[in-house]
């Protein structure tokens, strides 16, 4: 039932964070029977959002992960903003530093199961005091840094380029691509989030190619970020140019639990292996 390694593989997002019910996330609350669920439906590895820099009682994770032979693909850093106002843009020094050290230690969290930490709303914006230049120079020196010290535990940090209702800093996949081309790191790659891709991409296949030198993590969802075949994303050519470019990573589905999160789940893994065979 498993893909065989070193190609693409099948991921489902799963939410401990139970004051965000609503959010893009399929699986929710339970890490035991979340990881049980995503097994028993054929998912290959599990995307974490949490709190912080943990996952239930200590070992349990461990425990979950070995029991279902499940892989942990990825662990978000949105809490940091969503709960504690945390971005590594802020005009306040203190809470840039204080973004630094909640991902440092996600990103340690993650790098226990050989997975990235992704940072997509802790970039943050630029506004009010901070002109553009400044934020873009605060995002550029953190993740250099943050790069660096990914790399010392063996992973990657993945940013994510979001759309414009969620940031003003990059919206287009092929910008952040160069922004990545700029920084003396090879530590961070990128997230090509289909969701926010279908707003801002003018062919969302050709962009994946072209900026096929730094995608990292892929972000499942269909048009309205409901599970990939309940909008009007056309998603072929989009499998297309991941397999043409030989892409090995993550398909993972950040999407909507619409209409209800098993609901959900089952279609993301139905997508999955009708675009994905
Ligand atoms: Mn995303």
């Amino acid at each position: 039932m498993r893909s065989k390694l070193c190609d693409m593989q099948s991921c489902i997002t799963l939410s401990l964070v139970s004051s965000l019910k609503g959010g893009p996330w399929v699986l929710w609350d339970d890490l035991g029977a979340g990881l049980r669920k995503a097994a028993e439906l054929g998912f290959d590895a599990v995307e974490l959002f949490t709190e912080g820099p943990q996952a239930g009682m200590p070992n349990e994770l461990k425990n979950h992960l070995n029991e279902t032979g499940l892989r942990l693909a990825a662990v978000g850093t949105g809490a940091g903003k969503v709960l504690n106002g945390l971005t590594l843009t802020d005009e306040n020094p203190d809470i840039r530093a204080s973004a630094m050290s909640f991902i440092r230690e996600m990103i340690n969290f993650g790098a226990e199961y050989n997975a990235p930490a992704i940072i997509g709303s802790m970039q943050g914006v630029h506004g009010g005091n901070v002109s553009k230049e400044q934020a873009i120079n605060w995002l550029q020196k953190s993740l250099v840094e943050l790069g660096e010290h990914a790399r010392t535990r063996g992973v990657s940090l993945i940013y994510e380029p979001l759309n414009r209702y969620e940031s003003n800093l990059f919206n287009h996949y092929l910008e952040a691509c160069d922004f990545l081309d700029q920084l003396p790191t090879n530590g961070v790659s990128l997230l090509a989030d289909l969701f926010h891709m279908n707003i801002e991409e003018t062919d969302i296949a050709e962009s994946i190619k072209k900026g096929a030198r730094h995608l990292g993590h892929v972000h499942f969802a269909d048009s309205n970020r409901r599970p990939m075949g309940n909008g009007h994303t056309n998603m072929a050519p989009i499998a297309k140019a991941l397999k043409e470019i030989g892409y090995e990573g993550c398909i993972s589905a950040e999407a909507f639990a619409w209409p209800d999160s098993l609901t959900a789940a089952q279609t993301t893994i139905d997508s999955y292996k009708k675009y994905f065979p």
